[in-house]
């Protein structure tokens, strides 16, 4: 029997990302939903046996390999199916740039709101800077559908997951951002996605 991928998970996690690049391509796979805390599988084995790292997302691919890193394990799962990461040409590196951004300048900077042992003055650093570089994503998005060229991208994927996240954490990002994401969250792949992880469909 050939192996499917597995995509190791957390609902409404970063995770998400990857999820709707796998819907979106076509390419069948399974979910295992992480304790992030306990670091255990889904039937209970040690998560870190099959990430040392203990966090998600973790791709492993049909050959038993894992693949981690949300750069890494999107770029993969879009070069694999042919949607999300133009083959060539600057609009390629175009959408790395971005990606990187929202792993590096969004994600990063959400840390403190999930961290309970943060304290306020991380919270308002990070309230402070995520503000700033949400306004500079907005500004990129201008009036178009997705935030690199004029094609969804794994660029897409993950910063609908940040969106998602500023609401969470009642950071309000600006109006056009905010129709994008209502927008991101009507395409098929992303529907389908929130539902198998059993989360709302924003209105
Ligand atoms: N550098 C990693 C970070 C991934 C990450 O932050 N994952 C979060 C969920 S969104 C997680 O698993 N956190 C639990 C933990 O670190 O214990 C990447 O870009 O993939």
């Amino acid at each position: 029997m050939e192996m499917m991928m597995k995509l190791y998970y957390r609902p409404g996690a970063c995770s998400l990302a990857s999820h709707i690049l796998l819907i979106a391509n076509d390419i069948p796979y399974t979910l295992d939903k992480v304790d992030l805390k306990e670091k255990l599988t889904e039937d209970g084995g040690d998560f870190r046996r099959v990430n040392p790292k203990g966090y998600i997302p973790a791709l492993e691919l049909d050959d038993g390999e894992v693949l981690t890193e949300n750069v890494a394990v999107l770029s993969y799962i879009a070069t694999r199916g042919g949607i999300g990461l133009p083959k060539d040409g600057l609009a390629h590196w175009r959408v790395l740039e971005t990606t990187t951004f929202i792993t590096s300048e969004l994600h990063k900077n959400f840390v403190p709101f999930f961290d309970p042992t943060a304290d306020d003055a991380a919270r308002e650093r990070g309230r402070k800077l995520l503000t700033a570089r949400f306004a500079l994503a907005d500004r990129q998005l201008g009036d178009r559908a997705f935030i690199v060229g004029d094609e969804f991208s794994i660029a897409d994927a993950y910063l609908f997951v940040m969106i998602s996240w500023a609401g969470r954490v009642g950071l309000a990002v600006p109006p056009n951002l905010e129709g994008y994401y209502r927008r991101l969250a009507k395409l098929p792949a992303v529907a389908a996605a929130l539902e198998q992880e059993g989360l709302p469909v924003p209105a």
